[in-house]
């Protein structure tokens, strides 16, 4: 190497890693002339930064947005279909890298990391299939010379809002089945996880995607999120995060007359048996319960035992907690990594008080974890609360971290019931031997998800994603009911009789 390369790699390793917007096909920076940082959760260092932008910049991408889709609608589905392969091959070629950014941005462990990454390519492969599909109906017409058949139309332009805590799965089960279905997008990714959101629209630009369908904007809610909502030719808004904000879009979209596909909380709860086999619930727990921290939406923060096996779980579940490393997640040995930041660290402490304060006896865990050279990041211990009444706010409320509840009952009847009685409806497992029981739970759990003998993750993408009651507005993220969010249903009639005929009159 001469001085000069050397010179220019050194210039370049210290260089802070910026990410800009990419709007119309170009990478752009923010009219704000502002920039946000992006650090990694498990020592608070600066990975770099990302612009932070305005509503004009939304007003650009919608722009770009429409032109695109204008011609994009037209291009027949198989070969829109052509780019979703090109994206899923890129995404299988670059899963290693893209897993260790998001360990670092994020802070889930790397195995989960990649699995997370794996959704995003079986999304793409998934939904490459579906521009051969897309199924509508052709039906019998009731006249004599004339046929019938529905279609899927595109809405036309689908504006994205997305979460930290599956940053690049999430992203995949919202902007495939959009682009295929011939929607064109724009994107505000969650602001902790800027860089994979940036490293998935390089794939996407990487794949030939025409410029201007896939527009990302980076922002807060309050400003880049609202104009997304705001805007008049935005015609369709899907949203994962907090109830809170969620209700927010719901109401504005609302009055804007405007489509909405919701995915907010869970509590969810595994429910364990007198007959079930106890060691198998005990690792099911503690991967729904634990890992990633327990910040999936589909995380165990709920342990609904029958009383006669209460303590042998108690036991098994401490025993098994032991073992629980937690560190940085780029190492292979670590079980559980940080939680996304301060705040949110300081929420999971004060349910823990809460919890304490309502009278249940905690087990395990309950504190913030500094010994071993996790200070400087967000660690939080595995924490088991029993003798908890499912009236309790810790059996009621979405912690989002690594904290579940014992309650026990006296029956499968109870177990229901107490499964049910919380707002939200996302997932639900039980572990038992009895088939009749099993099938039983299968029809009474509430929520969008059951499983039985496994714990409440792992939802697979070919089939719906998504919860009852808080937790959704009906709608399904994945599987080919994500096409309902994206498309409209055109029904089309071709009388071929040479007459007008009057439907429901002639043929009576
Ligand atoms: C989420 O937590 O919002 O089912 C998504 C699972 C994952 C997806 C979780 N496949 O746990």
């Amino acid at each position: 190497m001469n001085n000069q390369t050397v010179q220019e790699t050194a210039k370049k390793d210290t260089a802070v890693k910026k990410y800009l917007n990419f709007i119309n096909g170009e990478w752009v920076d923010s009219e704000s002339g502002k920039y946000t940082q992006n650090t990694n959760p498990v020592n608070g260092e600066v990975l770099g930064e990302v612009v932070a932008s305005t509503k004009a910049d939304v007003e650009k991408a919608v722009q770009a947005a429409k032109e695109a889709q204008k011609k994009w609608r037209n291009v027949p589905a198989p070969e829109r279909a052509d780019f979703l392969y090109k994206v899923a091959y890129l995404l299988k070629e670059r899963k290693e890298e893209l897993a260790q950014v998001l360990t670092k941005e994020m802070g889930k462990v790397i195995a989960e990391a990649r699995g997370e990454v794996q959704e995003a390519i079986d999304m793409a492969f998934y939904m490459a299939g579906e521009g051969r599909r897309m199924f509508g109906d052709t039906v019998p017409s009731e006249l004599r010379n004339k046929f019938a058949m529905s279609v899927r139309v595109p809405v036309g332009i689908a504006g994205l809002i997305t979460p930290w805590n599956f940053p690049i799965a999430i992203a995949s089960w919202k902007s495939l089945p959009a682009l295929v279905t011939g929607n064109a997008v724009v994107w505000k990714p969650a602001s902790e996880t800027p860089f994979l959101a940036g490293e998935f629209v390089k794939i996407y630009e990487e794949a030939g995607l025409p410029k201007g369908l896939v527009n990302l904007v980076y922002g807060s809610g309050s400003e880049v999120g609202n104009a997304i909502v705001e805007h008049p030719d935005v015609d369709i808004v899907s949203f994962t995060g907090s109830n809170e904000v969620g209700k927010k879009i719901n109401g504005r979209a609302g009055e804007l007359l405007k489509r909405t596909s919701l995915e907010m909380g869970g509590k969810n709860a595994v429910t364990v048996l007198e007959d079930a086999d106890i060691d198998l619930a005990v690792d099911g727990i503690v991967w729904s319960a634990f890992g990633t921290s327990g910040q999936r939406c589909t995380a165990c923060s709920r342990i609904i035992v029958h009383e006669s096996v209460k303590e042998e779980l108690e036991q098994k579940l401490m025993k098994r907690m032991e073992m629980l490393k937690l560190g940085d997640g780029l190492d292979e040995s670590i079980d559980v990594g940080p939680v996304i930041n301060r705040s949110s660290l300081e929420k999971i402490h004060e349910y823990v008080k809460i919890g304490k304060d309502e009278g249940a006896k905690l087990l395990k865990g309950g504190e913030i974890v500094t010994e071993n050279g996790l200070d400087k990041g967000n660690f939080y211990a595995p924490t088991l609360f029993t003798n908890v009444k499912s009236d309790m706010r810790i059996a009621q409320e979405e912690i989002f971290g690594p904290v579940a509840s014992i309650i026990p009952v006296k029956s499968l009847e109870e177990a229901i019931e107490v499964n049910n009685s919380v707002e939200f409806g996302l997932s639900s497992s039980i572990f038992t031997a009895d088939v009749n029981r099993a099938f039983q739970a299968m029809r009474d759990l509430d929520t969008g998800i059951v499983y039985i003998n496994a714990g409440t993750t792992g939802a697979e993408i070919h089939l719906p994603f998504g919860g009852t009651k808080g937790t959704g507005n009906g709608h399904r993220d994945s599987g080919v009911a994500s096409l309902d969010v994206y498309t409209e249903w055109k029904s089309v009639y071709i009388d071929y009789s040479g007459k007008i005929q009057r439907a429901q009159i002639d043929n009576y």
